[in-house]
């Protein structure tokens, strides 16, 4: 029997962590779900220890302060392999990524895919709300990433992906570098270095409507370098 869990960072998300956990655990297929969250002052951590009381599925991990979405999620992988899940998902609270999608990531990876990524990119475009000059820069980015990577993947940066969990006990987690969005570039770059099988299944996604972005600069300066960095160190490392 494969357990899955879906592994929720969250930074200040008060306006979406009980709708998100409740939109989870109402699909018809089981899932477990840890949150991460980095000491939100807004209480984020507070309201999801009262529905701990409903969902015994319901699991969480209050780290000390804001560390970057990246170390977040390196938690949650190491937390995710020290207990039996077979299949370990990484999603957004902002409902960016729908929740009802989680079955079809979950099947991609029950058909043989070791990576099932949640893909805007598949068939043009598939973003909701977002302007024009964010559109261009997460599109033009993956086009960049695999300029440089060659990584046979269109939506390099999309957060929401399904990890079998033989892949996350060969990549090196202590080893990722980056925390932003070159993160989400930097684990499917090692998987699909690994020779691990990656697939995309088609996913929309629709801009925050509740809470804040804490997208900024720095993030994007992460990916812009990261990148050439990553393919660098790749090709001058024996184990790559
Ligand atoms: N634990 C933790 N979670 C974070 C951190 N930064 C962001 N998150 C969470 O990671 C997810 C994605 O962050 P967003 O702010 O939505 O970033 P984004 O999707 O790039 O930006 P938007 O499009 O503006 O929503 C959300 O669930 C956030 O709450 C962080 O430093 N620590
Ligand atoms: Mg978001």
């Amino acid at each position: 029997m494969d357990t899955a869990l879906v592994i929720i960072p969250t930074y200040n998300e008060i306006e979406n962590i009980e709708k998100i956990i409740r939109a989870v655990f109402a699909l018809e297929q089981a899932f477990d779900i840890l949150v991460v969250d980095d000491n939100s002052p807004d209480g984020t951590a507070q309201k999801v220890k009262e529905l701990q009381g409903e969902f015994s599925q319901l699991h969480l991990t209050v780290r000390t302060k804001k560390e970057g979405l990246g170390l977040a999620y390196i938690h949650g992988f190491e937390w995710a392999l020290a207990k039996d899940y077979t299949i370990i998902v990484e999603m957004d609270a902002d409902f960016s990524h729908d929740p009802k999608d989680l079955p079809r990531l979950y099947n991609s990876i029950k058909n043989g895919a070791d990576v099932a990524v949640g893909s805007r990119y598949v068939n043009g475009i598939a973003v909701v709300n977002w302007d024009m000059t964010r559109l261009m820069l997460s599109y033009f980015a993956s086009k960049y990433v695999h300029l440089i990577t060659r990584i046979p993947i269109k939506d390099t940066t999309a957060g929401f992906v399904a990890y079998k969990r033989e892949v996350l006990e060969k990549i090196a987690l202590r080893k990722i570098k980056f925390v932003g969005y070159a993160f989400q570039i930097e684990m499917k770059f090692k998987a699909w270095k690994l020779g691990f099988n990656v697939v995309e299944v088609p996913v929309i996604f629709t801009d925050r409507t509740a809470g804040e972005s804490k997208m900024h600069g720095g993030i994007i300066a992460e990916g812009v370098f990261g990148v050439i960095q990553m393919k660098l160190i790749s090709l001058f490392s024996k184990n790559k």
